[in-house]
């Protein structure tokens, strides 16, 4: 009877497998969750409702119904996250939060804190 073919052991970092050259190599298990940051956006007495809802919209991909609730959220209690993310994305956010803002000289500020 013929034998099953041996699947390759890729995407299993744990095991020792013999390389060309008879080498055996361990490989590093890549198990670690990359740490995520909270995108915080924070209320003011200035910036419009609607840029802001169009903002989570727009930077944050949420749908208009959580948008404006989300927007309601911050300007009732100060403060929301808008998005969790790895780190080089989390900035990405507040940077484009803060630009977009800057365009239209309003003061709306995000941050990004560990989560
Ligand atoms: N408080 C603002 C207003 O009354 C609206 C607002 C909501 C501003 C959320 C910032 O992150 C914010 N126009």
């Amino acid at each position: 009877m013929a034998q099953k073919p041996k699947q390759p052991d890729v995407g299993n970092p744990t095991i020792v497998r013999e390389r060309e050259g008879g080498l055996a190599v361990k490989e590093q298990p890549r198990v670690e969750r990359p740490p995520r940051f909270k995108v915080m956006l924070y209320n003011d007495d200035y910036t419009p409702m609607e840029f802001v809802v169009s903002l989570l919209e727009r930077v944050f991909t949420k749908g208009p119904a959580e948008a404006t609730q989300l927007m309601l959220q911050i300007h009732r209690g100060g403060m929301a996250v808008a998005g969790v993310y790895v780190l080089e994305i989390a900035e990405t956010k507040v940077t484009s939060v803060h630009r977009m803002a800057e365009e239209r000289g309003y003061p709306l500020r995000a941050g990004a804190e560990p989560e």
